[in-house]
């Protein structure tokens, strides 16, 4: 077999092992950000394991807690795991490789809504419950508080209720957990979103795939922040809406069969285009067209 053949044989065997949640928060965006990378998975038996049939990836389905140790221990090549978990378990030979933007949280203290709040030094000799012990002793520790850590695996929320805890210390998105509960967020220690996370030491060929992964997730991200937007406009308004939207490099401006009319294309932060299509109408435009962008390479 020459070096060529060799080197295709060892391609087409060569997959990257990316560990996602199996069931749970994360679980559904993974899913959809591997559909939007434009991988096909395959639908498995039980779901622990698949692969995409036109992408050099396998998919393997975990507990959100393990990711981070079976891609230390090289079973996955890389994961998609929120900032809280690594946080908590540690990042030794973990890289993180790209912000996600799905699955943001806080990791915040929180106490009995009825109770006064007059800064850290409340914790001081507290019995605090949590299911994130690593970050909170550590947090406690750099603020000098000398705080009693109950390290809980779920339903925190009820632990001061029961008279297990004066305290919690859990992630928080909407609050409303914590209001159903009758506590208020005093503290956040951190802010969390997912995030894709990949071994310091792949080798060269699993490196490059994840590298193409990366390339494909950032498109999409960016099409995601940005829409493509579409209108008509006097030829004497021209200069004026360029303004508004100068896109990348410049709009496209492409004459109208309408005699002095024009059509402008352009991309605008996905933020603003309410904003900026105001503007547009006040500066005469016509017709304006907002449309989503599934990928964007600047
Ligand atoms: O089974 P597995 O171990 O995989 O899942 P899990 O139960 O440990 O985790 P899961 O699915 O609940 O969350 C997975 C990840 O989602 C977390 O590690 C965070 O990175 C992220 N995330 C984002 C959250 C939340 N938001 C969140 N609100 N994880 C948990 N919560 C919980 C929180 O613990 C509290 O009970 O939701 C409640 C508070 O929510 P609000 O909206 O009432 O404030
Ligand atoms: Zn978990």
């Amino acid at each position: 077999m020459n070096q060529e053949s060799l080197f295709y044989f060892k391609s087409i065997d060569m997959k990257l092992t990316i560990a996602i949640q199996k069931s749970g928060r994360l679980n559904k965006s993974s899913l959809e950000l591997m559909s939007f990378c434009g991988f096909n998975l395959i639908e498995g038996n039980g779901r622990l394991k698949t692969r995409a049939e036109n992408f050099p990836v396998e998919v393997l389905f975990l507990r959100d807690d393990d990711i981070p140790g079976y891609i230390r221990d090289g079973v996955a090549d890389c994961g998609i795991v929120g900032e809280n978990v690594l946080a908590e378990k540690g990042i030794e030979n973990l890289q993180v490789e790209e912000k996600l933007g799905f699955g943001t949280c806080r990791l915040s203290l929180a106490i009995p809504r009825e109770t006064n709040y007059a800064g850290l030094t409340y914790f001081q000799g507290k019995r605090i419950a949590t299911s994130y012990p690593e970050i909170l002793s550590s947090f406690l520790k750099s603020n000098n508080i000398k705080a009693e850590i109950h390290g809980i695996g779920g339903s925190v929320e009820i632990a001061p209720g029961i008279g297990l805890s004066d305290a919690i210390c859990d992630l928080v998105s909407t609050g409303s957990t914590l209001l159903s509960n009758g506590l208020k967020e005093v503290e956040t220690i951190l802010k969390s979103q997912a995030v894709l996370v990949a071994n310091q030491n792949l080798n060269g060929e699993k490196r490059d795939i994840l590298d193409r992964l990366i390339f494909r997730v950032r498109a999409n991200r960016q099409g995601k922040k940005n829409k493509y937007i579409l209108l008509n406009a006097p030829n004497g308004k021209i200069a004026a809406i360029t303004k508004i939207i100068p896109g990348i490099k410049a709009p496209t401006i492409l004459p109208l069969a309408t005699e002095g009319w024009s059509s402008l294309h352009s991309v605008v932060n996905a933020d603003d285009f309410w904003d900026i299509t105001m503007k547009l109408k006040k500066e005469g435009a016509e017709g304006i067209l907002v449309i989503p962008i599934e990928n964007m390479i600047v």
